[in-house]
């Protein structure tokens, strides 16, 4: 459709706590990353997938999330910076998007002390813009 814009805000980030007595060497913490609508609608009209890619010291490093909620659950000792591909349905974008996030596993205040209770979290904001939408598309996020 000529002359039509469709804006999505998204938001996605980490959240990790810190395993506390449950934690060992390799396994300090438990994190999630997730990419969410920020009205927290559904994105599987918009979204295909979500690949995650994890740091090479992890088994099978790379993450594919096929349906939502398109987040995942991990452990590990160490941050390190999250790549975040998002991919669309053919009939809207061929093209995924690929983001940058960086794991924050340790709170950045001087003198906090490792809570069980008090996560560490990093949230950014985008907004995904698709021009000329196709019929189908349009139809779908306006049902949703
Ligand atoms: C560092 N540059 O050296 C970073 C790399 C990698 C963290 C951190 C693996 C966990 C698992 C994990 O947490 N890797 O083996 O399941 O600090």
């Amino acid at each position: 459709m000529k002359d039509v814009e469709v804006t999505v805000p998204i938001a996605y980030g980490t959240i990790s706590f810190w395993l506390g007595k449950k934690a060992d060497e390799y396994h300090s913490h438990k994190w999630t990353v997730y990419v969410r609508a920020v009205n927290n609608e559904d994105l599987s009209a918009i979204i295909k997938k979500v690949v995650f890619q994890l740091h090479p010291s992890f088994s099978n490093p790379t993450r594919v999330v096929e349906n939502p909620p398109f987040e995942l659950n991990e452990t590990g000792w160490g941050e390190f910076e999250i790549g975040i591909s998002i991919y669309f349905h053919p009939d809207i974008s061929d093209k995924p998007i690929d983001i940058f996030h960086p794991l924050r596993l340790y709170p950045e205040e001087e003198g906090s002390q490792p809570s069980t209770k008090k996560p560490v979290v990093v949230e950014s904001y985008d907004e995904l813009v698709f021009t000329e939408p196709s019929e189908g598309f349009l139809q779908r996020i306006l049902n949703n």
